[in-house]
């Protein structure tokens, strides 16, 4: 997935931006490096329309390496199925393990990748959709 094939993007702070390799990622620590993701800075959302072969959408969310310090991330990952929330995780921080999301969208017309600023503002609210990937049945 990339945001190019995205119907909508927004987000409060600056343009959704394609994280690109040798940008900085959500699980460096356990040696993970994701080659492809969305970097996003709260609040966002970015829209895809599904395909009707499409069944599950998997990624993995994190804050971003960049504010693993930082003691102002907050941000809440949201993903919604045609306007219905399917997916939510408690406030994660720049030190919060990053979590494997793994939905099933068959049916979903139109799926929208939500961050939230946790509802505290977006001081250092970056937050990484890692390896956001759409299965599509062959
Ligand atoms: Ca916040």
């Amino acid at each position: 997935m990339s945001t190019t094939g995205a119907l909508a993007g927004s987000e409060d702070f600056k343009p959704v931006a394609e994280a690109v390799v040798g940008d900085s990622w959500v699980d460096r620590e356990a040696g993970v490096v994701y080659a492809k993701g969305i970097g996003t800075h709260a609040n966002s959302d970015i829209v895809y329309r599904l395909d009707p072969a499409d069944v599950r959408f998997s990624a993995t969310v994190g804050v971003d390496d960049f504010q693993r310090n930082s003691p102002y991330s907050s941000v809440i990952f949201q993903v919604e199925a045609d306007g219905r929330l399917i997916y939510e995780w408690p406030v994660m921080r720049g030190d919060s393990e990053p979590q494997r999301v793994d939905l099933d969208v068959l049916g979903v017309q139109q799926l929208t990748l939500r961050v939230t600023d946790a509802g505290d503002g977006n001081n250092s609210d970056h937050a990484d959709w890692a390896a956001p990937t759409v299965h599509r049945l062959p």
